[in-house]
């Protein structure tokens, strides 16, 4: 039996989050899956594990936990290792250079890529929502800017974060990863850094696998 449960389907990005922690410590788990367009999320069953109906949720025996980010930061603090370190803990000003790149991928990043890949994948493919470009064009706009400044941190260091892989390099993995299968991925050209950054994340095993079930569109 795994020893831990994740509530969600894979191909769901913020259950992706979750799984390429897993996958990068290298610990054995279950997804169980629950039926998105059913609602299953919102049943009595699921809400006892996310109050919020929301996936994904995650057990470890007694402990359930929802939030992705959260249930990442747990998995690589627990199963941490010389070899994978991705929080740095025990080095406050490599841990905060961590958290200030998650806060960056959650406020910045994701706020101008995530339309992108909702007009141009997700609404159409699971809702037969037609893409609209005005959303698509001005998320645009936002995701020029906020790469100006990736670039220019990724000209110095190799990771955002430093000079290591941290749980936020991965935090940016499955949404961009959907961007990538857009009409829009050619914007990465413009900036080297970013792009040899990405093209780095994605040479990863954990990556390589779990990118298979994200997303497409059709
Ligand atoms: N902040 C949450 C967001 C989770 C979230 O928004 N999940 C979506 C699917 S990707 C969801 O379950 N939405 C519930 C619904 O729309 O019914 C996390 O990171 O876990």
């Amino acid at each position: 039996m795994a020893p831990v449960k994740v509530f969600g389907s894979a191909g769901f990005t913020n259950v992706a989050r979750v799984l390429v922690c897993l996958e990068e410590v290298g610990v054995e788990y279950e997804v169980v899956d629950i039926d998105f367009l059913a609602k299953e999320q919102k049943k009595p069953e699921h809400l006892a594990r996310n109050p919020f109906g929301e996936i994904p949720a995650f057990q470890d025996g007694d402990l359930m936990l929802f939030e992705s980010r959260a249930i990442g930061k747990y998995i690589l603090r627990k199963y941490r290792t010389d070899e994978v370190d991705m929080l740095r803990e025990s080095n406050p000003g490599e841990a905060a250079m961590v958290d200030v790149w998650t806060e960056v991928q959650a406020n910045q990043y994701n706020k101008a890529l995530a339309p992108i890949v909702y007009e141009c994948i997700i609404y159409p493919t699971a809702y037969g929502i037609p893409t609209n470009q005005k959303v698509v064009d001005e998320s645009m706009e936002k995701l020029k800017k906020v790469l100006d400044v990736y670039e220019a941190r990724l000209s110095k260091h190799k990771y955002l974060a430093g000079n290591f892989i941290s749980f936020a390099d991965l935090n940016h993995f499955a949404f961009t990863c959907c961007f990538m299968g857009t009409p829009y991925a050619s914007l990465f050209d413009s900036f080297p850094c970013v792009k040899a950054w990405w093209k780095n994340l994605m040479s990863r095993p954990s990556t390589r696998k779990l990118s298979a079930n994200l997303p497409k569109m059709v």
